[in-house]
């Protein structure tokens, strides 16, 4: 098992988090490849419970290395807080590794992502304003900074020259906001440069050679297929590819390397931020999940939009992903329903269409076909084995791993490490 990566399969929050905590302890590396702290990802261990952004979840398990791989985006000051909350609470966090490659995430980045939301008023992406896009644009546009930048201070100067230079034209003349002085980014950002160096590293190079050694390595990606700046529900998606593809160019490990991915897939669907999602719910069902699931955004607070399990969008994650495997994820959450609607294929104009569309308006115009499956009213937060579960469960997650053309591995049945049940 030298290479693994696990993936969102929906819109993120599926529960990755718990999912890579568990696995941490038999993987050597965990690396996130993309996304920055507009992920949260929720670890419970024991009586503890830990909201992780910017760190890859491994931080957790002792024996693993954790390492922020050249995909993401790196807000210096979040990272530094959020290290120094896990080592507050006694977390060992000095084994990190950071891609010198990877970019950061600067003020200039936090207040476009603001403004332009506002600008676009009820078009608005429903972004988490971490400054996540613009910060990603800038690295496409090559006037990106990276972590190794902050090492040059003659080279971080002419960067944040470069990059400010149309930035404040836009900033005053576009959304009359005023200039930022490159100076007092300079001078934040070479104050950050001390504190991260000891962790700054070749990570391509060493997670290769770590693959040469035998070491299994776990790619971490964020947010959800659905999200993904190609594949996703565009423009509602975050700015870069949490899809299993994602994961090679995020880390430098080639793809001949992977042999597992693992798609973590919620026993319902939700949904942050702005877009279509044929399966919301707007009634007491939909209320019940976000309160019975806890669905609220882990970085920003936000209510998350709840609906059905959605079949088509599971089988474009197997597919778009190339998953070997499925974490089926808050089972527990559909106790007490008598009857389970699962949307099977869409209605788009009068028409049954099984997959989903590649047209944004034809998705936009999906209306899902249900199937009702019986419920179950007693409590699987106990549950060891694929046997304790009754046999509506048994059914409900058997229909699940038809409809989305790949085996469940394992079942979620609560938020901590032990609420697991492993099927394969
Ligand atoms: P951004 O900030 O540019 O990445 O926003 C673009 C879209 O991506 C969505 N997005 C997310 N969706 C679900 N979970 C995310 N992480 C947090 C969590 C979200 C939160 O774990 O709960 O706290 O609100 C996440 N990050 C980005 C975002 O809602 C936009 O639709
Ligand atoms: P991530 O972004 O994919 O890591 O997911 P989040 O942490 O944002 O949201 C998932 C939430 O569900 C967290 O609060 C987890 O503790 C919780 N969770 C994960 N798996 C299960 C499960 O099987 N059952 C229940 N009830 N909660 C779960
Ligand atoms: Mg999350």
């Amino acid at each position: 098992m030298p290479a693994l990566v696990l993936v969102g399969a929906q819109w993120g929050d599926e529960g990755k988090g718990k999912a890579t905590d568990l696995l941490g302890g038999s993987v050597d590396y965990v690396v996130r490849y993309q996304g920055g702290n507009n992920a949260g990802h929720t670890v419970v261990v024991g009586d503890q419970k830990y909201a992780l952004h910017l760190l890859p979840s491994g931080i957790l398990s002792p024996n693993c290395v954790p390492v922020i791989g050249n995909g993401v985006v790196i807000d210096p000051a979040v990272l530094l807080s959020e290290l120094a909350g896990l080592q507050d609470r006694g977390v060992d966090t000095s084994k990190l590794l950071i891609s010198g490659n990877a970019h950061l995430i600067t003020p200039y980045h936090r207040t476009l992502d603001k403004v332009s939301e506002r600008f676009l008023g009820k078009r608005k992406i429903g972004t988490t304003g971490r400054g996540i896009g613009p910060s990603y644009a800038d690295k496409i546009n090559r006037i990106g900074i990276r972590v190794q930048d902050l090492f040059d201070e003659s080279i971080l100067r002419q960067k944040v020259d470069a990059a400010l230079n149309d930035k404040n034209q836009i900033l005053v003349k576009l959304y009359n906001r005023r200039a930022m002085p490159a100076e007092l980014v300079v001078e934040e950002y070479l104050g950050y440069a001390e504190k991260l160096r000891p962790f700054v590293a070749d990570t391509a190079l060493l997670l290769n050679q770590a693959l040469e050694d035998g070491k299994v390595v776990l790619m971490e990606g964020g947010q959800g297929t659905l999200l993904d700046v190609d594949h996703g529900t565009y423009p509602f998606v975050t700015s870069s590819n949490p899809t299993s593809g994602g994961a090679c160019t995020g880390t430098g490990i080639g793809p001949t390397r992977i042999d597992r991915v693992i798609g973590i897939l919620k026993a319902y669907t939700t949904r942050v931020g702005s877009g279509p999602f044929p399966t919301e719910l707007f009634d007491e069902d939909g209320e019940a999940l976000r309160r019975i699931g806890g669905e609220r955004g882990v970085t920003t607070g936000r209510d998350r939009r709840c609906g059905w399990f959605d079949a088509p969008i599971a089988r474009y994650a197997t597919r778009i992903n190339g998953l070997t495997d499925v974490f089926l994820t808050k089972l527990d959450v559909l106790t007490g329903w008598e009857e389970i609607p699962v949307c099977v294929a869409y209605e788009i104009d009068g028409k049954r269409v099984e997959e989903v569309p590649f047209s944004q308006t034809d998705f936009h115009h999906a209306k899902p076909i249900y199937e009702k499956l019986p419920g179950w009213s007693e409590d699987i937060t106990k549950a060891q084995t694929f046997d304790d579960l009754p046999k509506n469960a048994q059914d409900y997650v058997k229909a699940l791993e038809e409809l989305s053309r790949c085996r469940i591995s394992a079942i979620g049945v609560g938020p901590g490490r032990t609420e697991t049940i492993q099927v394969h």
